[in-house]
């Protein structure tokens, strides 16, 4: 996940199949950029039942573990996975998006502006530096699948 705590820091940000349903791909995108982010990779897809169950493995014991997991693969729509860079981002992406369950997410968050259902929160994204290292090998492990680049006008951000 880049180096922890410095501009080049990466987590991973997925929006999940009722994101894409709604039409908020784009909003959640200009989020990230808006605040001053770089997204280093992105695709869409429906994830394999495997890919799924890895990603959310810690929960493999949780009652709502397959429902979960039938959503995600479902097809009915795919997740848009992405991999933002930054100062602090694993954090702020966290601050961002707002608590698990929208009800309790702060106004303004993605979660709270969009949702009202914990099954249907909208995006994920990575909780520790060690869960964004794992998570982006999980999902962007192919040699090449990351995009390092600065753009020219970077020095606003600093
Ligand atoms: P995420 O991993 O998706 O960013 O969410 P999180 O860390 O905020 O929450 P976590 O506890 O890891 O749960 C992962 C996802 O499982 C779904 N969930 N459903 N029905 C339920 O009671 C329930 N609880 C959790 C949510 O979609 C949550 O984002």
């Amino acid at each position: 996940a880049g180096k922890k705590g410095t501009s080049s820091e990466r987590t991973f940000i997925m929006i999940k199949p009722d994101g894409v349903t709604r039409g908020l791909v784009g909003d959640i995108i200009s989020r990230f950029e808006k605040r001053g982010y770089k997204l280093v990779a992105i695709k869409s897809l429906v994830p394999s039942r495997q890919l799924a169950e890895q990603h959310y493995a810690d929960l493999s014991t949780r009652p709502f573990f397959k429902g979960l997991v039938n959503y995600i693969t479902s097809g009915k729509a795919p997740v848009v996975a992405m991999v933002w860079e930054g100062k602090d981002v694993i954090r702020q992406g966290r601050i961002m998006i707002g608590a698990t369950n929208p009800l309790d997410a702060a106004p303004g968050t993605i979660r709270n502006t969009y949702s009202i259902s914990i099954g249907r929160n909208i995006i994920h994204g990575s909780d520790s530096f060690d869960t964004a290292e794992q998570e982006i090998g999980l999902w962007f492990g192919k040699p090449g699948e990351l995009a390092s680049w600065e753009p020219a006008n970077w020095n606003w951000i600093m």
